[in-house]
């Protein structure tokens, strides 16, 4: 009987060991069995979002956090394929910085070029999982939400892929209860239009909280206030913005903050982060870590420490993602292929051991990007996975934390060039804070389309705001 491998989660990640195992079937290798469950009636993970939050119309907790306007927060140039470029997808040179939608079309193009959807079961949930120590099979509880059916599958391997940037980490702090306005968790942010005059407060000072501060200031808000834990950002913010240490009670809409300033505001968005939860895991299997480069229990980032046969793709904070799921999902594959042998547990331990002590005498972020670009390079050292120049990427994420210093607002309007193909982008029609429209039509088409149309006001406007 052929090895049977289930996949749970079709995000990047998932796809990303689909493909893994399309190429070894490419070049000659028997491939196992593989079914893929997917909840969403679509892949992409965080890349397929929508307008809904709290449930989904099957009912189930909507997955993905991501929001309209969201343009990539960091330059596609490092999370380029090394086997399908943007070169080879688009066809042409586009920008650094596209809008989650170009993303999304990207790493779909990828899988269906290679004909993987046939191993994916949509709109299919994981529901409980156990592992039978004498046979070493997993049994898999799923439900085909469409049809509300119940199966089980077995597998001799199974691979956890369903990110962690689904379940909301949500802090209490006094009297936020009778805070009169709207509170809500960056998982439920949807769009900063309605926020146009109003007076934001964010808690949280990462990623969420600049993105959705500056879409904020962008929308028209009148004020953005920060509210950090444990460090500002300190970034060089437009004049509507401001950081303040954290809030230590509410009164009504006035926030008290630890240095005794108060301010009054209209709505509170928590960008807390978010809980790596795996509900349909028992205890044994279920990986329990903040958000960090390199969580424990997991041998090379991948293999669970304490079962073999259990993978976990994705789980790191993230400064590289699709060509690390990649070489995550490769290296995965090759171990459940038996072409890499896995060390002893105590030597598995060790190596867990040494980029855990590594990680914890990180001293800033270029050392994190250090060590993510290390964790990479082993990895793709360890697989045929196509090599790139990762010292050129590394100096990219730092050539991008030094353009977020310079220029909050304007970073994404910069272009870098291409690690895998050497093609400079191409700068985009409008800039960041003047592109109202984020869809993959308006962004390939932009201008153009409106000359096409004869519009050509609309033309002029734009490149008075590209203008200035
Ligand atoms: P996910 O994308 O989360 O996909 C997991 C999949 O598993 C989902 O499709 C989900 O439906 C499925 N799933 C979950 N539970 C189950 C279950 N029980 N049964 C079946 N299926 C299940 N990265 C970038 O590179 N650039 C960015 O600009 C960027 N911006 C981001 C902005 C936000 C707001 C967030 C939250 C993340 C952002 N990221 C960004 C990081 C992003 O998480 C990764 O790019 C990538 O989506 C992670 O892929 P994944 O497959 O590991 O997880
Ligand atoms: P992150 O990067 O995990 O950051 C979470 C932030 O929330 C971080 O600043 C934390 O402060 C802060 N936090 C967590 N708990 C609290 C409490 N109790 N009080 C105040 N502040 C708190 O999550 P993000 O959502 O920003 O980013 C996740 C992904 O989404 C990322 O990959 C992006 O690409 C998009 P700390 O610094 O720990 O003190």
């Amino acid at each position: 009987m052929a090895m049977r491998v289930g996949i749970i989660g079709a995000g990047p990640s998932g796809m990303a060991q689909l493909r893994a195992f399309e190429s070894a079937r490419q070049k000659g290798a028997d491939i196992p069995d593989i079914t893929c469950f997917e909840k969403q009636s679509d892949w992409g993970g965080q890349w397929n979002s929508s307008w809904r939050t709290g449930l989904d119309a099957s009912g189930e907790a909507v997955h993905s956090s991501m929001y309209r306007h969201l343009w990539s927060n960091g330059p596609k140039e490092c999370l380029e394929f090394a086997d399908y470029t943007f070169d080879e997808h688009f066809g042409r040179p586009i920008s650094s910085y596209p809008p989650r939608e170009v993303l999304f079309d990207y790493i779909s193009g990828r899988v269906a070029k290679s004909d993987v959807r046939k191993y994916v079961r949509f709109n299919t949930v994981a529901r409980w999982v156990s592992y039978d120590e004498k046979a070493e099979e997993f049994t898999v509880v799923v439900e085909d939400l469409a049809n509300q059916k119940t199966e089980t599958h077995v597998f001799d391997k199974l691979v956890v892929s369903v990110g962690h940037f689904s379940f909301p980490n949500v802090p209490q702090f006094d009297g936020i209860d009778s805070f009169p306005g709207e509170v809500l968790h960056a998982h439920d942010f949807r769009g900063a239009e309605r926020f146009a005059g109003k007076d934001l407060l964010l808690i949280g000072s990462s990623y969420s909280a600049e993105d959705i501060g500056m879409q904020a200031h962008k929308m028209g808000a009148r004020s953005v206030t920060f509210s950090y834990r444990s460090a500002p950002m300190g970034f060089d913010w437009p004049e509507t913005a401001v950081e303040r240490p954290l809030v230590t009670r509410f009164e009504g809409r006035t926030a008290h903050f630890s240095d005794g300033t108060t301010g009054e505001f209209d709505a509170v968005i928590l960008c807390t982060g978010y809980l790596h939860k795996y509900p349909f895991l028992p205890e044994e299997l279920s990986l329990k870590s903040r958000n960090v480069l390199y969580p424990g229990n997991l041998y090379k980032g991948v293999a669970w420490q304490d079962n073999a046969n259990l993978f976990y793709l994705g789980a790191q904070d993230q400064y590289f993602t699709f060509n690390m799921f990649d070489a995550q999902a490769w290296f995965a594959r090759d171990v459940m292929l038996g072409r890499i042998e896995l060390p002893a547990e105590a030597d598995r331990a060790a190596d867990i051991q040494q980029w855990l002590d590594r990680q914890a005498a990180l001293p800033d972020h270029d050392s994190e990007a250090d060590f993510q670009t290390d964790y990479v390079r082993e990895l793709i050292s360890l697989t045929d996975y196509p090599e790139f120049d990762l010292d050129s990427v590394c100096s990219l994420f730092k050539q991008w934390m030094r353009d977020k210093e310079e220029d909050i607002l304007g970073y994404r309007d910069n272009i870098h060039r291409s690690v895998m193909t050497g093609t400079m982008a191409a700068r985009h029609h409008t800039r960041w804070l003047n592109a109202m429209d984020d869809s993959l039509q308006r962004y390939l088409n932009g201008p153009g389309q409106d000359i096409d149309t004869g519009n050509l006001a609309v033309l002029a406007q734009e490149s008075q705001l590209s203008a200035k």
